[in-house]
């Protein structure tokens, strides 16, 4: 039988390697979808496109892969306008098979001018009207998101898709094969030398690595340079793990840094920038480290990072082979900034020591937090969201780089559930047997509830950690330090767990935290299903980032 122009648009995506494609089908691409599933792609069927794109992401940031997605014409697109520009700003290669509306009509109810819509968030977006060239142009598109690390949209009109294939028979050669190969870039000698001056006259030297270092392999490299200056180490939150077992790491720098960690990142007189962006909530700008000077070691540094002055100084370079050549130009230096009392302060102090009164009932989400540190297993994967509470599930130190994804360059809560599931797919198609654990808010859980249902009916182990404060936190401590009504940012507490086993997962209600947590954890890892345990935290507890922006507030 003459196969259709979908047909050889799935052979083509399956012949880019794409095993794990989420989506939500409608008219416009549900024959493509059909015939993807038989290349034996597994098929992730979400309850709303925002989800099936948000979860791609996620996807594609563990596997390192290019992450696919796919929604219908129309209203199965606009659905995508939030997660869109958060994938652009995470730099995520995606790929997303969205279908147009027909073009033999002069009038569809669905059609809409999708072209500006998707490139108006940053991606780039393929119309495809021609179907002999489709292939090539689908490979394109995978090159594009490959080499731009962006999302990629193709917008094919489902009349087309169902025209007989009157094209060539053999498709182009995939993506992958076609890609330069990028070769670590070694940095200049006369860089390298500059570089060295700069940090040999340095005393308090602090080693900030981001995802670029991740990346790089660059961690052995940044633990040594910090040994041979006697310095410090540090991480940006999306990195944070790459050193959790060096007793000189002293955790997250930015709007999450622990209390010692921002004592001491305010003494540093040298922070060492190793594959970071240096954006602004990582306290690019200095404002933590007001008395350092900044080196910047990157493939691509730059002089200003989300309208901040940064580094003055630049290495460039592949971050491990630069961290490398400048630690090997240094001189040996007999003593540095660091000494065992502060690897001890750094070990025993809690990340933030101020006292607030509970209410009877509530539980601090600090304890929280400190209590699943203990009890989770460090092999398991941890997906961070957003929100007030994502400073307190942003205090677990035990635990490597590669068990954590946390996106959130674009500030948007509710995507929590949807990483959770491109992680837990991620590591399904690796082969690994981890669950995952998603630490979310109530508000933010809230506004993607629906997936529950998708993490059943796929059996994802999924753990989802509420913080439920029974209010959007963030709201309510920026609206009490304002003296203005909290009205629309208290709700109280729903039941999640009850919503939990309505949608088919367990739930479980923590008021106090006596319960046996180990025992529970246990249980969960030897059960079935995912589950949903809901903490009943006071909202009387500020995080220090608040407390720092809003200082009226906290005297409350
Ligand atoms: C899509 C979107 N809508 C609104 C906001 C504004 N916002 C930021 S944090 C937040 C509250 C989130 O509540 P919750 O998930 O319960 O976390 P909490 O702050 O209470 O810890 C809101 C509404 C946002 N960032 N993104
Ligand atoms: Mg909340």
């Amino acid at each position: 039988m003459k196969p259709h122009v979908y047909d050889v648009l799935a052979r083509a995506f399956a012949q880019e390697g794409v095993r794990t494609c989420f989506t939500l089908l409608g008219d416009a691409n549900m024959n493509w979808a059909a015939r993807l599933a038989e290349q034996g792609c597994r098929m992730i069927y979400v309850r709303h496109e925002h989800c099936a794109l948000a979860a791609a992401m996620a996807y594609a940031r563990k596997n390192r892969e290019v992450g696919v997605a796919s929604v219908t014409c129309g209203p199965g697109v606009t659905q995508l306008i939030t997660a869109l520009p958060a994938a652009v700003r995470a730099h995520l290669p995606l790929v997303v098979f969205a279908g147009e509306a027909p073009l033999k009509s002069g009038w569809y109810n669905q059609e809409i001018d999708q072209a500006p819509l998707v490139t108006a968030t940053g991606a780039a977006y393929y119309r495809l009207h021609m179907p002999e060239r489709m292939p090539v142009a689908i490979r394109d598109a995978f090159l594009q998101a490959r080499r731009e690390r962006r999302p990629v949209v193709i917008g094919i009109p489902f009349d087309l898709q169902a025209r007989p294939w009157e094209g060539k028979s053999e498709l182009p050669r995939p993506s992958q094969e076609l890609l330069p190969r990028a070769s670590p870039m070694p940095p200049h000698p006369d860089d390298v030398a500059r570089a060295a001056e700069l940090v040999a006259g340095a005393e308090r030297v602090v080693v900030l690595a981001g995802l670029g270092a991740v990346e790089a392999g660059a961690g052995a490299a940044c633990r040594a340079l910090a040994a041979k200056t006697g310095g410090l180490l540090s991480t940006t939150l999306p990195a944070r793990g790459l050193f959790h077992d060096d007793p000189y790491c002293i955790g997250i720098s930015g709007s999450f840094t622990p209390e010692v960690g921002l004592e001491y990142l305010a003494q540093a007189d040298l922070v060492v920038a190793v594959g970071c962006s240096l954006a602004y909530h990582a306290g690019g700008g200095g404002q933590l480290w007001p008395k350092a000077k900044m080196l910047q070691i990157d493939i691509d540094p730059v002089a200003v990072s989300q309208g901040q002055e940064v580094a003055k100084h630049h290495l460039r370079g592949d971050a491990r082979l630069s961290v490398e050549a400048l630690a090997a130009k240094l001189p040996a230096r007999a003593a540095g900034w660091r000494n065992q009392a502060m690897a001890a302060r750094i070990r025993d102090s809690k990340p933030d020591s101020m006292k607030f009164e509970i209410e009877p009932g509530l539980l601090d989400p600090r304890d929280v937090v400190e209590a699943l540190e203990k009890a989770l297993p460090r092999d398991w994967q941890m997906v961070n969201s957003g929100g007030h509470c994502s400073w307190f599930f942003a205090q677990m130190p035990s635990r490597p780089q590669e068990n954590f994804l946390t996106i959130r360059e674009f500030g948007a809560i509710g995507n929590g559930i949807s990483f959770a599931m491109g992680v837990a797919a991620a590591v399904a198609a690796a082969r690994r047997d981890q669950p995952v654990v998603l630490f979310d808010g109530d508000g933010s859980l809230m506004m993607h509830v629906q997936e529950l249902e998708t993490i059943r009916r796929h059996r994802m182990k999924i753990l989802i950690v509420v913080m439920n404060d029974g209010a959007y936190g963030s709201e309510v401590h920026k609206l009490r330090s304002e003296g203005l009504p909290e009205d629309g940012s208290v709700f109280g507490y729903c039941d999640f767990a009850g919503i939990a086993r309505g949608f088919g997962l367990a739930g479980k209600t923590f008021k106090t935290l006596d319960g046996g947590l180990p025992g529970l954890v246990a249980e969960f890892a030897s059960g079935g299903g995912a589950a949903v345990w809901d903490f009943h935290v006071s909202d009387k507890v500020v995080s220090p980032t608040i407390r720092r922006a809003h200082p009226q507030g906290a005297k409350h």
